[in-house]
């Protein structure tokens, strides 16, 4: 058991987002597409400090997929090699239709994101209706895949706390909240305490944040008492303002020396799978 006494003694799980669906490599040239070159990128950022590796799969040619092989094969390689939790997206790219954005969910992850509310993503619709959360939540739920709530505005926050109340979403809340895609809410002292104050207490929460602000918001979060920050080439290409990540690693190296330098300490891997309530899965083949 992890004795905590105050928010400033919990750890810090890190997640690494090494894919998304949105960057390219017109972006950061280094960015991984294969399960191969995922599954490098999350074991180093693992050896980095990340605790937790959220994953989309790409075709070879870059552009996103939904083919449950490749998660399959991510997963694989990953587990062969590193302990780190594994999570898929179910948020996969906007074009995705629901049936797609689901594939990972057969791969036998140890963690699902869920979104509970519906956005514009940039200049596209984002949809996610609640029949659509509750499929997601249910063949998780069938297959033992404990899942983390994506939201992106306090009205998806608002959305999974009833949900849970409801007994729809499984206790315990996991939340990671969003903060500067443009259409959810803003990056700003603000919406962090508007996205936190939802929230019950027992919530695991983490922030993940886009654009400029990225790391500002981060520093905010840890000094907040987050439970987890994330980064990776899903959320930003830049390790300062006009110097690219020269990879994930990179990016995750950074985040987990903001994390100390702000007098915080960073999970590791069995920390994170108490704190998450993340028990290691029995069967390890997906
Ligand atoms: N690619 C975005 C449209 C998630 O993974 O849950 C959705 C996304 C969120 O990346
Ligand atoms: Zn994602």
């Amino acid at each position: 058991m992890i004795a905590v006494t105050a928010w400033d003694e919990l750890p810090v799980v890190v997640t690494v987002a090494p894919t998304g669906a949105e960057v390219t490599r017109a972006d950061n040239p280094a960015l991984p597409h294969s399960p191969a070159e995922i599954a490098a990128d999350v074991i180093a950022s693992a050896e980095a400090g990340a605790a937790v590796c959220h994953l989309h799969v790409r075709e070879d040619d870059g552009s996103p997929s939904s083919r449950r092989e490749l998660f399959a094969e991510a997963i694989e390689s990953i587990r062969e090699r590193s302990p780190i939790i594994t999570m898929v997206s179910t948020g996969g790219a906007v074009w995705m239709p629901m049936e797609e954005r689901m594939t990972g969910l057969e791969a036998g992850p140890d963690l699902a994101g869920v979104e509970t509310g519906s956005m514009n993503f940039g200049e596209d619709p984002f949809v996610t209706v609640p029949a659509d959360a509750r499929r997601v939540i249910e063949r998780a739920r069938e297959q033992g895949i404990g899942l983390e709530a994506e939201m992106f505005d306090v009205g998806h926050v608002v959305a999974g706390v009833r949900m849970l109340e409801r007994g729809e979403l499984p206790p315990p809340l996991r939340a990671n909240l969003v903060f500067g895609v443009p259409g959810g809410i803003d990056a700003s002292p603000e919406a962090l305490e508007a996205m936190v104050r939802p929230l019950p207490e027992g919530t695991h929460w983490s922030i993940t944040a886009v654009g400029r602000h990225q790391r500002r918001m981060l520093a905010l979060a840890i000094l907040r008492g987050a439970g987890g920050i994330r980064v990776g080439f899903e959320d930003g290409v830049f390790l300062r303002r006009g110097v690219l990540a020269s990879s994930n690693t990179e990016l995750v190296a950074d985040a987990a020396d903001l994390i100390r330098t702000l007098g915080r300490r960073v999970a590791s891997i069995d920390e994170a799978r108490e704190l998450l309530s993340c028990p290691t899965r029995v069967a390890t083949s997906p």
